[in-house]
């Protein structure tokens, strides 16, 4: 029965991982050091940070999501302390428990399942010649399981990391060696897992650079992080141009963390400065999805302090002949902003219209039809929702079980705005993938307690639990939602 929350035939529903906050199994079947290996748990009030030795040999621990600080010198050794704890390593144990996982989303109906591959389990330095068996025998493990259920794998190549090596020789993407390397990694995906996968991204949030993102670059200043940024978008259109070509059928794109933003008044200035606020995520989508570097470019990087980077004459080619097939985006949230409060103000100025997780992101699920019809019609090119969902405090029973009517409202909104704008404004979108299905570590905090999943899994802050998996009530929920095509969201 059709209904006005009924979504298109073949529509991909699923839920969306990453590899150091979902995988585990940090120094098993000869996986390299991670980036993301050094960095520890943390809370929103006591921030994750790296674990790093200075050549003196004084430990020092610079706050980061992933990027190492400005004042980190070049020669510091990464290292493990005793006293600290570092989620990457066991992470949930997708490593190990990757059947029972693929068995309880098949359970829901999923016929996606979006995971990203951990590139220092391909490549354990980033520079090998060859590839790791071991790692790519995981990853054929894990897709020949997900095609028993009939489920398709939408893969991240790099999830916001870099095998470390690659960020201590090469100044992460400062380099465009970093390109050669990962242009060599994403051919081995394609030549080993091409002929069962379809759906690719080649980075997740790329537009983070800005803040904390995947650049793995030192240096913290405009130019550097926006000249990472170009290197990324040659490798990310060079592997597309390859994947064209390795990979039947196949379809690429790259994904953008799009929290909606708002202007806080109509105030003319509020408005211009929305305007170009917005551009700073613009600006990522454009030159991957039309193949060009915008107008408003060079004034962008004027306001983060410098004229222009450097492109290769061969560059703008390789872009234009290297554009994504389709959009993917997280949307988690909006934001509102005015003149005078700086560029990317995640935060910004509350809304007053809307309430916040406990965590302060505030929930807008109208946010999310504004968004897919923003992104759609600037760039006229499929979308796809790759990321979405609520980090929630749950309080499990003693049986695992946790009643989570929260989430289930929270979906309830986000799905009903997604079919909206599929029925209504007849955004194309291919499918939705939230986030996560199953319990994992937090990427700002690396915490466990901030959960996002329908499956609830027995582990706390520090690692500990039995690991034990529990669907939680919304687990039965969206599978109603998934077998009713929508229906259920009436
Ligand atoms: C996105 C990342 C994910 C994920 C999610 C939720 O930015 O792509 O890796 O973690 O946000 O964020 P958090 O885990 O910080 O709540």
């Amino acid at each position: 029965m059709k209904t006005a929350k009924s979504f298109p035939t073949n529509f991909l529903w699923g839920g969306a991982t990453a590899d150091f906050q979902y995988e585990g199994g940090f120094n098993e079947g000869g996986r390299g050091l991670l980036s993301r290996d050094f960095e520890t748990n943390g809370s929103q009030a006591n921030p994750r940070h790296h674990t790093l030795k200075l050549p003196n040999g004084k430990v020092i621990t610079p706050r980061s999501s992933f990027i190492l600080a400005d004042d980190v010198p070049a020669d510091v050794e990464p290292v493990f302390l005793a006293d600290q704890y570092y989620p990457s390593h066991q992470a949930v144990d997708f490593y190990h428990h990757y059947k029972e996982d693929i068995k309880l989303m098949a359970g829901m109906g999923f016929n996606i399942f979006r995971f990203s591959i951990c590139w220092s389990r391909i490549f354990p330095t980033g520079e090998e010649n060859e590839p790791n068996q071991a790692g790519l025998k995981f990853y054929d493990d894990v897709i020949n399981e997900m095609k028993k259920y009939g489920m398709e794998p939408l893969i991240t190549i790099c999830h916001d990391e870099l095998p470390m090596n690659l960020v201590l020789k090469y100044n992460g993407w400062a380099s465009r060696k970093v390109i050669d390397a990962y242009v060599k990694y994403a051919k081995t995906l394609f030549e080993y897992f091409g002929d069962r996968c379809r759906y690719w991204l080649t980075f997740n949030e790329i537009n983070a650079v800005r803040g904390f993102g995947p650049t793995g670059v030192r240096k913290a200043d405009g130019q550097a992080r926006y000249q990472a940024a170009h290197n990324m978008f040659v490798a990310s259109a060079k592997t597309v141009k390859l994947g064209h070509k390795l990979v039947p059928g196949g379809s690429f794109g790259a994904m953008f963390a799009m929290s909606e933003l708002y202007p806080a008044t109509c105030k003319p200035e509020d408005m211009f400065h929305h305007l170009q606020e917005r551009r700073e995520n613009w600006y990522f989508i454009d030159v991957m999805g039309r193949g060009y570097y915008p107008n408003y470019a060079e004034e962008l990087w004027q306001r983060h302090g410098f004229e222009k980077i450097t492109i290769d004459p061969a560059d703008k080619e390789i872009l234009k002949t290297g554009q994504l097939d389709y959009i993917a985006f997280s949307y988690y949230r909006s934001n509102i902003t005015k003149k005078g409060d700086g560029w990317f103000n995640v935060g910004g100025s509350a809304n007053p219209y809307l309430d916040k997780t406990p965590w302060g992101w505030p929930v807008d699920p109208l946010g999310l039809r504004y968004c897919m019809n923003e992104i759609y019609d600037r760039i006229q090119k499929p979308i796809f929702i790759v990321e979405n969902g609520i980090g929630a405090i749950d309080q499990a029973d003693e049986n695992g079980y946790v009643e989570d009517d929260y989430r289930i409202e929270y979906f309830q909104q986000h799905l009903s705005a997604m079919a909206d704008a599929i029925n209504i404004d007849h955004v194309p979108c291919l499918g939705y993938t939230m986030w996560a299905p199953i319990d994992l570590v937090s990427l700002s905090t690396g915490e466990m307690k901030k959960r996002y999943g329908f499956v609830y899994v027995d582990m706390d802050d520090e690692g500990h639990g039995s690991l034990t998996r529990t669907p939680k009530k919304s687990y039965q929920w969206i599978k109603h939602v998934i077998e009713t095509n929508g229906a259920a969201l009436e």
